[in-house]
């Protein structure tokens, strides 16, 4: 079933509301930005929608301090999107209260997901999932997957990424462990609940073939994201309201106009 399909709302209504410059001027500022701005996202990382500008900020410290090591959402999620971008490996969450030494695994919001860096391949998928939690995103928001799935910090061959220093990047990391076989991910409480927008979010429409991209974000006042673009051939405005919740494939089948549906102006 397709996902965005164009819909039969006349944009002139639109234009017709209180909103109709509101509308022009995020129009303009879409465009500026499209010719701006160029995406930094790693290449095999995983399926990445376009969630619009609007983002977390960067999670806080906030460590360990009950202990309750069941698997949580966020975690559990996240792990399975690295198995379906890199293949499965082994992810370990939880940790037992009588482990010693302060642990957000005690808590089941940390994943350490084994990786060798002395392995070529495991290094490169290792440095991959890096790069990509850590890209900006198209709307100029520094580290946006790290914040969207509320990453806490993370460690990775003897240093340490601090969301809440994340200005300082990655810093020496003294502790026992090198972490040279796997990454280690901490989550706040609200990534490790699901409740960032990585999962919250719904998912600006992917710009068809033949359209170009004039406005993203929320448009018709319905919670969800849209998208205005202009049809390449004909110069015809187009619509899509969005519909689907945080879907994860941001390479699904596109849906051009087709007939049946309103061209808008
Ligand atoms: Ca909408
Ligand atoms: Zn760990």
């Amino acid at each position: 079933m397709r996902r965005f399909a164009p819909e039969t709302i006349p944009f002139r209504r639109l234009l017709d509301s209180t909103r109709r410059w509101t509308v022009l001027l995020t129009a303009a500022a879409a465009v500026a930005a499209t010719l701006t701005l160029t995406s930094a996202t790693a290449t095999a990382a995983p399926a990445t929608p376009d969630f619009g500008a609007a983002i977390d900020g960067y999670a806080a410290y906030d460590g360990q301090d009950t202990c309750d090591p069941t698997i949580k959402p966020g975690v559990r999620g996240f792990r399975s999107l690295l198995n379906e971008a890199y293949g499965t490996h082994t992810g370990y969450i939880t940790r037992e209260c009588s482990a010693s030494g302060t642990s957000e695994h005690k808590e089941g919001r940390a994943l350490d997901y084994m990786l060798n860096i002395n392995d070529s391949g495991q290094r490169a998928i290792a440095n991959d999932i890096l790069s990509w939690l850590l890209a900006t995103d198209r709307y100029g928001n520094k580290h946006a997957n790290a914040r969207r799935l509320g990453i806490m910090y993370m460690i990775w061959n003897r240093q340490i990424w601090k969301s809440y220093q994340a200005s300082s990047g990655w810093q020496p990391y003294t502790g026992n462990n090198p972490h040279t076989d796997h990454i280690h991910f901490s989550f706040s409480w609200k990534g490790a609940s699901k409740q960032t927008t990585w999962w919250t979010a719904t998912p600006i429409p992917e710009t068809p073939r033949g359209m170009v991209e004039l406005a993203a974000g929320e448009l018709t006042r319905d919670g969800r994201s849209d998208l205005l673009a202009v049809e390449h051939d004909t110069g015809k405005l187009w619509l899509y309201p969005g519909r689907a919740r945080a879907a994860r494939s941001a390479a699904g089948p596109r849906s051009g106009p087709t007939a049946g549906t309103k061209c808008m102006i």
